[in-house]
């Protein structure tokens, strides 16, 4: 028999592998040269099947956030599920879906009970000890990066390589979003060694519908 808290790891775990799609693109505001061209990009991903997208800003003040993630609600509407990094308060204030936290963050306990067990609540690890710690908590999806170098992250970790990647696929039975460095080129061998998605910033750039077809071509 189960124990409680395997049962509600369970619906937790199979709810979020119905949001999580293969792909889980990134927009990153500092990525955009304003905040049309991100929209338009949002759009395009969406017109590409993309069905869970994430609003990133490292820059902006609060009221520039809300604005942008509720216009990207708006013009996405329900079909995409939309994540916001970082600001426990500005899911809540733009009624997003879920939450990504790092670790500088909110602790994903704190995130949780902020954001209630509804939302989906994504955790960034860097390292296994980093892993086995978010493992432990109510996280619905753990991150582990950079799988490749990078550098749409400002400082990032050391980079973890696919026997990293490996290694934090034994660690844990969450769904696991692999990040950092990936490509149309790459994303393969990515997903062999265990990752159940892959979060893109860069290769999604440059004509998003079409970086996004092709990856979701590979994904399968
Ligand atoms: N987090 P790209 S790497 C936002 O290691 C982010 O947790 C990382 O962008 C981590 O696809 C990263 O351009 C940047 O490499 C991902």
């Amino acid at each position: 028999m189960l124990a409680t808290g395997d049962a509600a790891n369970r619906v937790s775990t199979f709810e979020t592998m119905l949001l999580l799609p293969r792909l889980y693109p990134i927009l990153d505001a500092g990525c955009f040269p304003d905040a049309n061209a991100m929209f338009a990009a949002a759009e395009e991903l969406a017109a590409a099947g993309c069905t869970v997208l994430q609003y990133r800003n490292k820059s902006g003040n609060a009221q520039q956030m809300l604005d942008h993630a509720r216009e990207l609600k708006a013009r996405l509407g329900a079909n995409v599920k939309l994540i916001m990094n970082d600001r426990a308060d500005l899911c809540l204030a733009a009624q997003y879906d879920g939450l990504h936290v790092g670790q500088d963050d909110l602790s994903p306990e704190s995130a949780r009970l902020l954001i209630g067990p509804a939302r989906c609540l994504g955790v960034s690890t860097h390292n296994p000890e980093q892993l086995t710690e978010a493992d432990k908590t109510t996280a619905d999806y753990l991150a582990i990066g950079p799988i490749f170098a990078t550098s749409s992250k400002a400082n990032p970790d050391p980079v973890v390589g696919l026997a990293g990647l490996r290694r934090a696929r034994d660690l844990t039975r969450k769904p696991l979003v692999a990040i950092g460095g990936i490509t149309r080129a790459n994303v393969r061998s990515v997903i062999e060694a265990g990752a159940d998605s892959v979060a893109v910033i860069s290769d999604l750039l440059r004509d998003p519908r079409k970086s996004a077809e092709e990856f979701l071509r590979v994904l399968g």
